[in-house]
């Protein structure tokens, strides 16, 4: 069995494992880590799907999402719709901390970032804004129900292409897990929607007792499947990781199918207690993931599960 473990989703999931593994090599605890690895990516310029310089909503707004959960407690905190606040990750674990609640959102959650001293800042930036112009849906500027990624399509909804959530699972030297979960949500979402990436259960779900789970991709469809507990309660019925990850997948499959919207572009990632790990995703996404093991950092690519397989 190995000494630590972390894994991420993405190619910039590299620059979490990257980032947390020397934290987990000094013996830190799993949720240090992982939220230090999260911060990494959110500080990060060129990444324009979480934190600083994410994509902005329908109105061009950044609204960012994200959760923290320790598995040791089950301990957890989260924020939705933040704005001007580049950390949602070390805010959602003051949540956590230091409220005996579990999620603010909106005005709330920015409300309570100036009391813990976050500086707020603008997180756009001129190559994000130009991104956003491009990939902006027209001639709407507010989209309709039906133009919003995720939604049906006739034929089948293609995966939207504006979209990449961090999220970080780590195991420390004592045994315990620890997660994130952070984004700017799907670009040009309307004003207000909240994903599954800082919904404990559905984006990230995380239990010593038996392991813990991430999601990335259309957060409708992660949510209507509670995805990342699904994943877990399958580590503790006695599934490998990776055969965790599958099952999630051939469920979100079959909703999809059964409500015109496959292949649904999502991606699950899982950590065990052992540190077994395990990935899959849905057809046509190519899903990559940063995997570092005892400090030895590789880039591996998840499975696609095709409906009824
Ligand atoms: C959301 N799940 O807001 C996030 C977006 C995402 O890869 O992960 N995209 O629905």
């Amino acid at each position: 069995m190995p000494d630590y473990v972390v894994i991420a989703t993405w190619p910039f999931g590299r620059t979490a494992v990257e980032k947390a593994f020397p934290l987990l090599e000094a013996g830190r605890p799993a949720l240090d880590a992982a939220i230090a690895g999260a911060q990494a990516v959110e500080d990060d310029p060129k990444v324009h799907s979480v934190g600083f310089a994410g994509l902005g909503n329908a109105v061009g707004t950044v609204q960012l999402d994200a959760c923290v959960m320790d598995g040791k407690t089950l301990a957890c905190g989260a924020v939705a719709g933040l704005e001007n606040v580049r950390h949602p990750a070390a805010l959602a674990r003051r949540v956590m901390e230091r409220t005996p609640h579990v999620l603010l959102v909106g005005a709330g959650a920015k409300e309570f970032a100036i009391k813990e001293g976050f500086p707020l800042e603008t997180l756009l930036t001129p190559e994000s804004v130009a991104e956003w112009e491009k990939a902006r849906p027209k001639p709407h500027p507010v989209p309709a129900p039906s133009d919003l990624p995720g939604a049906p399509k006739s034929g089948g909804g293609g995966p939207p292409e504006t979209h990449d959530t961090v999220a970080v699972l780590a195991l420390d030297r004592k045994g315990n897990l620890g997660g994130v979960c952070t984004t700017s949500g799907l670009a040009h979402k309307l004003p207000g929607r909240v994903g599954d990436s800082p919904l404990i259960g559905h984006g990230l779900y995380v239990d010593d007792s038996a392991g813990a789970a991430g999601g990335t991709g259309v957060g409708e469809e992660v949510i209507r499947i509670g995805g990342s507990l699904l994943i877990v309660e399958a580590l503790r019925a006695g599934k490998t990781p990776q055969e965790a990850c599958e099952q999630a997948v051939r469920r979100l499959n079959a909703v999809a199918v059964r409500r015109g919207v496959h292949p649904a572009s999502v991606a699950f990632l899982s950590l065990d207690p052992k540190g077994r790990i395990g990935a899959a995703c849905t057809q046509r996404t190519t899903f990559q993931y940063a995997v570092a093991i005892d400090g030895k950092v590789e880039m591996r690519t998840a499975p696609q599960i095709a409906p009824g397989s």
